[in-house]
């Protein structure tokens, strides 16, 4: 099965394993030193199988609601249609019902993800309410960049959890990580103190291709087949993008993108309440989920 990223196959050469990290065997140093030597932690099925399958099959559900999944709809298979906005006047209000789903926010927003939170922080931690729920359907990837200019306008300790709720083959667009790219000085450089929202003549998206960075670079692109329930963690400087989803099948990717921080830390009011404004202030309405699954995405 071919890596692709922008329609360009990614050398076996470049390529290679997430280091998995067994949570079941680790104490929260070594959490803490997994994150600070390799930039990121590797969780394996880490959410309860019965829960994510209950998340998963409640959005694939609104999915085929909208006429963008087939049925049988569990199947998760993109249709090529939308009705989403023939029955929906708002992208935006579509978009926060379905992240609003009650199956979902027990996995995103449980104690299961704060916990492990908590012990990577070693201090009570909260999961922000904003979440990035994101199906991805046949062509679509998402280009390379680090998180630092969307969610550190208030404090620097914050992480990303990426978690999965279907089966991610290579050709159906999982994560990577840019090996080593946590320690690069003049990414740490470029975007300390970078914000999408307010720094608009700068973009988050690295626009070098993921293939000629790590090249360039001498390291690798570092990534795995997801299964359902498990979790990449990572830092705001840490390199990721995905791979193309170009599965045969027609199979969409959905996984989820939530961020933790320290309860003591301050909040960023974007991210944070009933009703958070998200990145831009303009909602859920601002994501590329919020676009029908067969319409082109947007850059940032
Ligand atoms: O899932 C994706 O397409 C992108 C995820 C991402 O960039 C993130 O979690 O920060």
């Amino acid at each position: 099965m071919d890596a692709l990223i922008d329609g360009m196959k990614v050398p076996t050469s470049l390529l290679d394993n997430l280091y998995e990290t067994d949570l079941n065997k680790s104490n929260n140093l070594d959490l803490e030193f997994t994150l600070e030597k390799d930039g990121y932690i590797f969780l394996r099925n880490i959410i309860d199988e019965k829960k994510i399958k209950q998340a998963r099959e409640d959005i694939f559900k609104k999915l085929n609601e909208v006429d963008e999944l087939s049925n049988p709809f569990t199947e998760g298979i993109a249709s090529g249609n939308s009705n989403r906005d023939k029955l929906f006047n708002d992208r935006g209000d579509f978009w926060k019902n379905v992240s609003a789903i009650k199956s979902l926010r027990r996995v995103t927003n449980g104690k299961k993800l704060e916990n492990i939170f908590t012990r990577i922080f070693k201090t009570p931690s909260v999961g922000f309410d904003f979440i990035f729920l994101r199906a991805v359907a046949g062509g679509k990837f998402t280009h390379m960049h680090c998180d630092a200019g969307f969610f550190t306008r208030k404090t620097h300790k914050v992480l990303t959890c990426w978690l999965v709720f279907t089966e991610v083959t290579i050709d159906r667009g999982p994560l990577f990580v840019i090996k080593n790219s946590h320690k690069f000085d003049d990414i740490k450089e470029k975007y300390n103190g970078f914000d999408v929202d307010k720094h608009k003549n700068k973009k988050a998206t690295i626009s070098t291709h993921p293939i000629d960075f790590a090249k360039k670079r001498n390291t690798k692109i570092l990534t795995a087949e997801f299964k359902p329930g498990d979790a990449l963690i990572f830092g705001m400087y840490t390199v990721h993008g995905t791979l193309e989803n170009h599965s045969k099948d027609n199979k969409i990717r959905l996984t989820c993108d939530i961020r933790f921080q320290p309860k003591n830390e301050p909040k960023d009011p974007r991210y944070f309440g009933a009703n958070p404004g998200g990145t831009t202030g303009a909602g859920y309405g601002e994501l590329n989920s919020a676009r029908p699954l067969n319409e082109d995405w947007h850059i940032r």
